[in-house]
C-alpha cells in the first residue's frame, strides 16, 4: 500500500547518475510523468519528462525548482564517490557536504514531506567487523567520500530529531545494473566486467581476485529505496542510515559465473589505489534492522544477476 497522496511531486537531484537514471523511471511510473522533476548539472539526451538543470551547490536554484513545481519529496543522489573523491579530498568534502546541507535546508524551510539521502558501505573502516558488519558498527571511514557520508548520516538524524524533517537513508553497497554506468566508485569493476565479457574483450581488474565486497542488483536497490520511502514514519527507527545486503562476491567469483556463458573470457588483475579503499570496507553486511523495521529482503543472487546482465547487455550491444 502506498502512503502518498495525489499531490506528491518528487525532485531527484543527480538524476543522470547510475542510480538516478533508473530511479527516475520508477518514480515516473509510480507518481506520473508530471509529478517527477529530474535534475542534474547537464540535461540528458533523449530524456522524457520534466528536467531542470540544478547545480546542488546552489541553494537558491534548488529553492527555485522546489517552489516552481511545489515539490513534496526530494531524492538527493548527487555525490562524488570513493575513488574519484580521493583525487581532490577537500573539494570532494565541500561538494558532498554543501549539496547535502542545501538539500536539508531547502527541505526544512519548505516543509518537504520526505527526503532520501543515500549513504554507503564506505562509512565503514577498520573499526567495523568485516563479516556481517552490523548496522551500529563503529564508523572510521578511510576515504573522504566515506567521511562525508558518515557525517551526512549524523546530520540526517540531527535534522529529524531537531526539526522533525523526515530524512530516510540506506547505505548502498556496490550497485550492478545493465541500464547505466557507474562513475568514480571502487565497486565500478563489477559492472564493467560484464560489458567486457559481452563485448568479447579481456577485462583489466583494478581489484585483487579475492577482494570480496558487498554488492546489490539495480532492481533490488531501487525496490529497497522505494520500500523505505513508502514505509510508515513510525516504522523507521534508524535515523542515521540502514545497512542493506544484496550479495557479496569477489572478482574471481563473478568471473567464474561469467565463464559459464563465456568460457574464453580472460581477466587480468592489476590492483591499484582502489584496492586500498576496498580493503577497508566490509565483505558482507548484516541488514537485520532493515529486514525487521521495514521488511527489506533481496531477490537477486550472483547467478540471477549474471544471467540478467548478460541477457540485457547482449540486447544492448546487438
Ligand atoms: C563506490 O564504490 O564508491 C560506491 C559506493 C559503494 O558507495 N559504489
Amino acid at each position: 500500500m502506498n502512503n502518498y497522496d495525489m499531490n506528491t511531486v518528487v525532485l531527484v537531484i543527480g538524476a543522470n547518475g547510475q542510480l538516478g537514471s533508473v530511479l527516475v523511471k520508477t518514480l515516473q511510473d509510480k507518481f506520473g510523468m508530471d509529478n517527477v522533476v529530474a535534475s542534474d548539472l547537464r540535461t540528458k539526451e533523449g530524456y522524457q519528462g520534466i528536467f531542470e538543470i540544478i547545480d546542488a551547490t546552489n541553494f537558491e536554484r534548488i529553492q527555485e525548482v522546489v517552489t516552481t513545481y511545489k515539490v513534496t519529496q526530494i531524492y538527493h543522489l548527487a555525490a562524488i564517490l570513493s575513488a574519484k573523491g580521493e583525487e581532490n579530498p577537500l573539494q570532494t568534502w565541500d561538494i558532498n557536504m554543501k549539496t547535502m546541507f542545501n538539500v536539508f535546508e531547502v527541505a526544512r524551510l519548505n516543509n518537504i514531506e520526505k527526503v532520501f539521502y543515500p549513504s554507503s558501505i564506505a562509512v565503514f573502516g577498520d573499526g567495523a567487523d568485516k563479516e556481517s558488519t552490523p548496522n551500529n558498527a563503529y564508523l572510521d571511514p578511510a576515504t573522504v567520500y566515506g567521511i562525508s557520508k558518515a557525517s551526512g548520516e549524523n546530520w540526517a538524524q540531527y535534522y529529524f530529531l531537531r526539526y522533525g524533517l523526515d530524512v530516510r537513508s540506506i547505505r548502498y553497497p556496490g550497485v550492478i545494473g545493465y541500464q547505466s554506468l557507474p562513475g568514480g566508485g571502487t565497486t565500478d569493476y563489477a559492472v564493467d566486467i560484464y560489458h567486457k565479457a559481452v563485448l568479447g574483450e579481456t577485462f583489466d581488474c583494478f581489484l585483487k581476485a579475492d577482494s570480496t565486497l558487498p554488492m546489490i542488483f539495480m532492481e533490488d536497490v531501487i525496490r529497497a529505496t522505494i520500500e523505505l520511502m513508502d514505509a510508515p514514519k513510525e516504522a523507521i527507527k534508524t535515523r542515521t542510515s540502514y545497512n542493506i545486503a544484496g550479495v557479496s562476491f569477489s572478482p574471481s567469483e563473478v568471473t567464474a559465473e561469467i565463464l559459464k556463458t563465456y568460457p574464453d573470457f580472460k581477466v587480468n588483475y592489476t590492483p591499484d589505489f582502489r584496492q586500498h579503499i576496498a580493503d577497508k570496507w566490509p565483505k558482507s553486511i548484516d541488514d537485520s534492522s532493515a529486514r525487521t523495521e521495514w521488511g527489506w529482503k533481496p531477490e537477486y543472487d550472483l547467478e540471477a544477476i549474471t544471467e540478467t546482465m548478460i541477457k540485457e547487455l547482449k540486447i544492448y550491444y546487438s
